[in-house]
């Protein structure tokens, strides 16, 4: 898979590029990484890439022309026809089954901006996939295409070692995942529940089911009404 990311701050990526899985899946050619600098396509003297914006208001307005010539220079760059993703908190929410339908994808091409948000006409022309990480407003669209970049490249055949797997992890299931326990077995009078001790698999995954299920419950019914709505389709 080769990912692009248009951004203003090329260099907030390198430590979180260079470490654990993401560095690996490039070791492995699995996954190929590309920074582009946005100002890079600024034309005018002060290679601005932002302007105030029309009709008054604060802060200041990412423009069309930097961003339509960096993406069209990053397209060319590469045979592969890449999914246009833009961050943004007008997004569709990001998810594990996104992630997973993006990880399926040949080619991303992620645009991070910065102050009070793109020039509409970036939405209008490159008709790209919005995606939001959450309901909050960040400073810029770096650690969303990180939070994108991590989530997908983990789901990449061979990305995991065999000791890590996406299997039984929250969300794989629909649920959240069920309580994990190591050594020590008790650790300043907290003991790990007998029957993880017992070796008895199936009464191990009946406990870890209904623990998922009950943590499910407790904190986020929402994905149990929504695993219900999708049994109902
Ligand atoms: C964001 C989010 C986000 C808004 C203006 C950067 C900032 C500036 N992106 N999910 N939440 N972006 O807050 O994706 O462009």
């Amino acid at each position: 898979m080769r990912i692009d990311v248009l951004t203003l701050f090329p260099e907030a990526f390198e430590n979180i590029f260079a470490s654990s899985i993401i560095q690996r899946a490039q070791q492995k050619h699995l996954l190929e990484i590309v920074l582009t600098n946005i100002r890079d396509f600024a034309r005018d003297n002060y290679r601005s890439v932002d302007d105030k914006p029309y009709g008054g208001g604060p802060g200041m307005v990412m423009m069309c022309q930097p961003i339509f010539d960096g993406l069209e220079y990053v397209e060319a760059a590469a045979p592969t026809k890449g999914r246009r993703i833009l961050l943004t908190p007008q997004g569709e929410p990001f998810n594990q089954s996104l992630a997973c339908e993006l990880a399926g994808e040949q080619r991303l091409i992620l645009i991070a901006g910065h102050y009070e948000g793109f020039d509409e006409r970036i939405r209008m022309g490159l008709q790209p996939l919005e995606v939001s990480i959450g309901d909050y407003v960040l400073s810029g669209g770096e650690i969303p295409a990180m939070v994108v970049v991590d989530a997908v490249t983990r789901l990449l055949p061979g990305a995991l070692g065999d000791e890590e797997s996406t299997e039984e992890e929250s969300f794989s299931s629909g649920l959240l995942e069920y309580p994990q326990y190591t050594r020590p077995q008790n650790f300043r009078g907290l003991e790990v529940p007998e029957v993880l001790l017992s070796g008895h698999h199936e009464r191990i995954q009946e406990w870890r089911t209904q623990q998922a299920k009950e943590r499910t419950r407790l904190r986020r019914p929402d994905l149990l009404a929504e695993q219900s709505i999708d049994k109902q389709e």
